[in-house]
């Protein structure tokens, strides 16, 4: 063994989707999530075809070292809300959009959670902001992260910048 040993740090979210088919959407939430370097573990968990895996996973996340999960389905997507009513962890819900309705069923599905047990819902396929949302709760009780964060809204603010200085030329 080396004399100084290597801390690899575990997953602090969950990114767990309805089914693979939700994987081209969800990606933009591990993307967000690694632009932070925020360690994240990925898993496909249906409410409906795996009831009882998922409320293991929902049981045991925060004791894993999961500190907030974000969660993606579509059509009846009722993994947001079940997993929230199975752990103490702030759960991010995204709306994935399918071929029929777009995505509507699966917003009204996660964003319409009785009192007591609250999804933080973001648009219909706003995975990118499910993960920097994730990030911003992470970075509430980590300095460093939260530097970061503020960093990368200077980022967006000088984009916006730019582009109207290239209107005004
Ligand atoms: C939901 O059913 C999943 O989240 C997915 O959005 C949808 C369709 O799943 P597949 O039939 O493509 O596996 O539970």
């Amino acid at each position: 063994m080396s004399e100084t040993t290597e801390f690899k740090a575990g997953p602090r979210v969950g990114l767990i989707m309805g089914s693979d088919s939700d994987w081209p959407t969800m990606q933009a939430a591990a993307e967000a999530l690694a632009e932070f370097d925020v360690p994240f573990e990925v898993g496909v968990i249906s409410a409906h075809r795996t009831p009882q895996r998922m409320l293991d996973y929902a049981a045991g996340a925060a004791d894993n070292g999961i500190e907030v999960i974000i969660a993606g389905a579509g059509g009846a997507a009722h993994l947001p809300g079940m997993v929230a009513s199975a752990t103490p962890l702030p759960v991010i819900g995204v709306p994935v959009p399918l071929r029929h309705l777009d995505g509507l069923d699966s917003l009204l599905s996660i964003v319409q959670m009785p009192a007591g047990v609250p999804v933080a819902t973001v648009s219909v396929g706003g995975a990118r902001n499910a993960g920097l949302l994730a990030v911003r709760i992470l970075a509430s009780s980590d300095a460093a992260l939260r530097e970061r964060m503020v960093s990368f809204q200077k980022g967006l603010e000088q984009m916006v910048l730019e582009k109207d200085a290239a209107l005004q030329q």
